[in-house]
């Protein structure tokens, strides 16, 4: 890097703050819980990770000085999409081996789990970490999609680390990466492999939470970008006054951020998809309830309005998701018959000629962009990639259709007109907040306190982060405590449960409680942009998910 801005040179110096257990270094004393089971299907759990099964909750209780710990080396591995914070857990695992060995090492894979098995990695010195401290990105070594899932991965994988000398594995990535990370511990334990295999709970999606894990880091962050800028479209769209916004936000299934991001800035609308699937909404009755609010507003003379869109919602609207799975069998039946087609009304025909009554009644009421999107190409499993559809554009086109049905018929008076947004990227890579930047920095220091301690098959783990970080309680969940066995791509598998917005939860009854104010009223709040420097409330917040769930005050 030639050159860094202002304000990565101020943040460069910030120093993370570490729960209390952590404060004198990684060498602490271990408390062991009582053995744990799983969330569902125990028996097959149990089965299959007969080696890593049961291990107990760790909390760390303290500096151990007395501990020795031998020098080793260490790799690290950043998988899945990127997640602000994620060179602050590599910077505080460097730190907590530091503090375990002086000689530790710490090697990065670059490219994701993909450089384990082709054995592509760097040394990450305290040169190359000082560089990315509480940076956002992931580019210090680089992230990858591949999975760790076959005996072949693993077996090169520990073929790999022992040139290197490496004794234990770190790896950073979300519910499928950590899934895969227990797949690992387990065999490396079983077949008596030294090879110690620890996780860290990474995704902007936030679903990577239960009773242990609070939080996947960079959910914070990537929420307070997001909500800078709703809030400042907010405040464009009640200065123009002529503008619905319909905003898509990432999260590839559940809807938390889209949840948080209406939490911090109250827009008019915000569909959560979970509520969608449990209520059987059609895509006409979802259309509807939107209009409904634009016919409202627009009584008022508001003819403008902010609406907030999940990214994973076509497949949480029943009729749609039977359609893409009937589309997705129907392509994969025709793929050399479709391929031959250019014509995108030929294609639209090709297929409306081949769905069934019902789900060509569904296809054949979206706009045509939207049918040809669902047509595109399937990933590499033969599912539809929905972060492709452009469903805050569908939304915007169908209630102009709708709007537009009821002034035909004298039910509508106001004015509509659409912008579309799509906020994703905006916020994968921002500089950690302080909040993502101290549980980073510390979740990397419990991933070191965990292999220095001998463990495997745990996810490093700090809880009650509403509190103060002194307050910060830092140990290791088992993962096998956070798998069931589901079906996925036509088997059995064991995975950990991926968590959806719950619509008893707090943060959710909170939302519901709040919707149909904001609805009608112009009751924007405009978050701002993240601060790093300046007075606590401002600098250190936690999300209101977070406030919800742990039955804070949250305030308004
Ligand atoms: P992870 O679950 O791997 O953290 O990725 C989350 C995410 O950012 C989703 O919100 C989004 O749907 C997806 O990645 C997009 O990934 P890509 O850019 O690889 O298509």
């Amino acid at each position: 890097m030639s050159e860094i801005s202002p304000l990565q040179k101020a943040r460069s110096v910030y120093q993370p703050k570490l729960p209390a257990a952590l404060k004198k270094g990684a060498k602490v004393k271990i408390s062991s819980g009582k053995p744990t089971t799983c969330v569902a299907n125990a028996d097959k759990i149990q089965t299959l990770f007969s080696a890593t099964y049961g291990s107990p909750v760790l909390t760390f209780k303290g500096a151990d000085a007395a501990m020795k710990c031998k020098a080793m080396h260490v790799g690290v591995i950043l998988s899945g999409g990127q997640a602000p914070g994620g060179h602050n857990v590599i910077a505080g695992l460097y730190d907590g081996l530091k503090s375990l060995n002086r000689a530790n090492k710490l090697y990065g894979f670059l490219k994701g789990p993909d450089g384990l098995v082709k054995n592509e990695y760097m040394e990450l010195t305290g040169k190359v970490i000082d560089a990315y401290r509480n940076t956002g990105g992931f580019d210090m070594i680089g992230s990858g999609r591949t999975k760790l899932e076959t005996e072949e991965q693993f077996k090169q994988g520990y073929e790999n680390c022992k040139a290197l000398g490496i004794g234990a594995l770190v790896i950073i990535g979300g519910d499928d990466s950590n899934t895969n990370a227990c797949l690992l511990a387990e065999y490396y334990k079983k077949n008596n492999i030294p090879l110690q295999v620890v996780g860290c709970p990474k995704t902007i999606d936030g679903d990577l939470k239960n009773e242990w894990i609070e939080a996947s880091f960079g959910f914070d962050t990537a929420c307070r970008v997001y909500s800078e800028l709703i809030g400042n479209i907010g405040r464009d769209a009640n200065s123009a006054k002529k503008y619905w916004h319909f905003i898509k936000l990432m999260g590839r299934s559940a809807s938390h951020i889209a949840l948080e991001c209406a939490l911090q800035t109250h827009p008019n609308v915000a569909i959560i998809s979970e509520e969608v699937e449990a209520k059987k909404m059609t895509i006409a009755q979802l259309v509807k309830s939107i209009a409904d609010v634009v016919a409202q507003r627009a009584e008022a003379k508001c003819n403008f309005g902010v609406a907030l869109i999940p990214e994973g919602l076509v497949e949480f609207i029943p009729e749609v998701k039977s359609l893409i799975a009937e589309l997705n069998d129907l392509l994969a039946k025709n793929a050399e018959a479709f391929a031959k087609l250019s014509d995108p009304e030929e294609k639209i025909a090709f297929v409306s000629g081949k769905l069934d009554k019902k789900s060509l009644s569904c296809f054949a009421s979206l706009p045509k962009g939207i049918q040809l999107q669902l047509c595109n190409d399937r990933d590499p499993h033969g599912n539809v990639q929905v972060s492709l559809i452009e469903t805050e554009k569908m939304l915007a086109q169908m209630v102009k259709t709708e709007l537009s049905a009821r002034a035909a018929k004298g039910k509508y008076k106001g004015k509509f007109s659409a912008q579309t947004h799509f906020f994703g990227y905006e916020g994968r890579c921002a500089a950690p907040s302080n909040y993502d930047a101290d549980y980073c920095y510390s979740l990397g220091y419990c991933a070191a306190a965990l292999i220095g301690g001998g463990k495997t098959g745990y996810m490093a783990n700090v809880r009650n982060t509403f509190a103060p970080a002194s307050k910060w309680i830092a140990g290791g969940i088992p993962i096998t405590m956070m798998m069931n066995v589901e079906h996925r791509h036509g088997a059995d598998k064991p995975v950990i449960r991926k968590a959806l917005v719950e619509l008893d939860g707090a943060p959710f009854r909170f939302f519901a409680s709040k919707r149909e104010a904001w609805a009608v009223e112009t009751d924007y709040v405009y978050p701002g942009p993240i601060q790093y420097f300046g007075p606590s409330e401002v600098c250190d917040l936690a999300t209101k998910t977070l406030a919800l769930e742990q039955k804070k005050a949250a305030k308004k």
